[in-house]
């Protein structure tokens, strides 16, 4: 660690005391403190309030592109809502040689009933598919420490005496995970600040390990297909899940369509009566309407009863790109990216998908 510079221990950013405005800036005063955070640290703990930064995805790919010469532990969390989404792909090119241990992070969210083991075989296979050959796979929640043990002790055994990087997507839980750590180990509670902002960790931040190794917390890359991007920051939290999601089963017949918020739309073409079992934030509203009213709905409502996006943010908000799925397997997840899925038990049937244009949707087979 550098002993000249002083670094907030909340996002690892470099504090200065000039530039009011500036990155990392601490008013003089508080570089007395013990522990130091700089004041976009102080006033997202204190007021969950975000400063937005000035940092490109170039500043952090740069950051994590130096993981490639070290010789460590590479611990990749994922957020198992936004597996896909959260993947972070070609992280090989940026890992060098080093092993990779795969966490999905925020279990507590999919609902009780889901068999641990199954969803680890699921990511094991959607791990090797996206190309990626983990040394082992977990799921844990870092929130509610749900096999946080577990997880310790396996990252103690893979690391053989070296450091740890834990890496991954803006928002995944990165830092969440090490403070459970530095907690289940000194006793110390939310030394690093985090928050359901996108883009919460600034710069690498090392934590000390008893043998003199670190674990690192490194900045979450930001991945600019997910539905967070187009949200207002006020409203992310009718998208983001804080809780076990309660799956919600629609009867469709042919030619109807379901609306989430005014974000999102899923049209049923054809395949017969049948159900569709969403999986979204319990905080978002769906609404369900005939296909042939749905353009009218959308264009009136969106924004009042379709909402978020707001009213004032329709004019800037991108239009809907429309894309359909054959569904030709049973059990097959119509995702969009960031929001949730649906899930579609029989082949047979014929829908369409809406998105913002930039969010990505896509066919995988179910998680659940
Ligand atoms: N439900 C649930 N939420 C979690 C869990 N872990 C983290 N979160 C939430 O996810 C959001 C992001 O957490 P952070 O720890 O700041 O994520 P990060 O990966 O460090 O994000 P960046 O620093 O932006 O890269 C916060 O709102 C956390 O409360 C979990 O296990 N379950
Ligand atoms: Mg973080």
């Amino acid at each position: 660690m550098n002993n000249e510079k002083i670094i907030c221990i909340g996002c690892g950013v470099s504090v200065q005391s000039e530039d009011p405005a500036g990155l990392g800036y601490a008013p003089a005063s508080a570089l007395e403190k013990e522990e130091i955070v700089c004041q976009r640290c102080f006033r997202l703990k204190n007021y969950n309030e975000v400063q937005d930064v000035s940092l490109t995805d170039d500043d952090f790919l740069n950051i994590l592109n130096t993981l490639g010469q070290t010789d460590s532990l590479i611990v990749k969390v994922v957020d198992i809502f936004d597996f896909n989404g959260s993947w972070l792909p070609g992280l090989h090119r940026f890992v060098g040689r080093n092993p990779v241990l795969l966490i999905g992070n925020k279990a507590d969210l999919l609902p009780k009933s889901v068999k641990k083991n199954r969803l680890i075989n699921w990511m094991k296979q959607q791990a090797k598919e996206l190309g990626l050959k983990p040394i082992d796979v977990l799921l844990v929640s870092a929130a509610k420490g749900a096999s946080m043990q577990e997880a310790m002790e396996a990252i103690d055994h893979y690391r053989n005496g070296k450091d740890v990087y834990v890496v991954g997507c803006t928002n995944v839980g990165k830092s969440t995970f090490i403070n459970r750590i530095i907690k289940e180990g000194t006793g110390d509670k939310d030394v690093i600040t985090t928050s359901h902002f996108p883009g919460t960790t600034l710069d690498m931040i090392e934590i000390p390990l008893d043998d003199g190794h670190f674990l690192v917390d490194t900045p979450g890359i930001i991945n600019h297909h997910q539905m967070a991007h187009f949200v207002d920051k006020r409203d992310l939290k009718y998208i983001t899940p804080k809780k076990e999601i309660k799956p919600k089963i629609f009867q469709l017949n042919e030619q109807q369509t379901l609306f989430f918020g005014g974000l999102a739309r899923f049209d049923y073409l054809s395949g017969g009566r049948r159900s569709f079992t969403c999986y979204l934030s319990n905080e978002l509203m769906i609404h369900r309407t005939k296909l042939e009213k749905a353009d009218e709905l959308y264009a009136s409502h969106a924004g009042e009863l379709l909402t978020p996006p707001r009213r004032e943010e329709m004019e800037g908000f991108p239009e809907f790109t429309r894309q359909e799925f054959m569904i030709k397997e049973e059990k097959m997840d119509v995702v969009f990216s960031g929001l949730g899925w649906v899930t579609i038990n029989e082949p047979g049937a014929k829908v369409a998908a809406y998105v913002p244009k930039g969010v990505s949707v896509f066919l995988r087979k179910s998680l659940i």
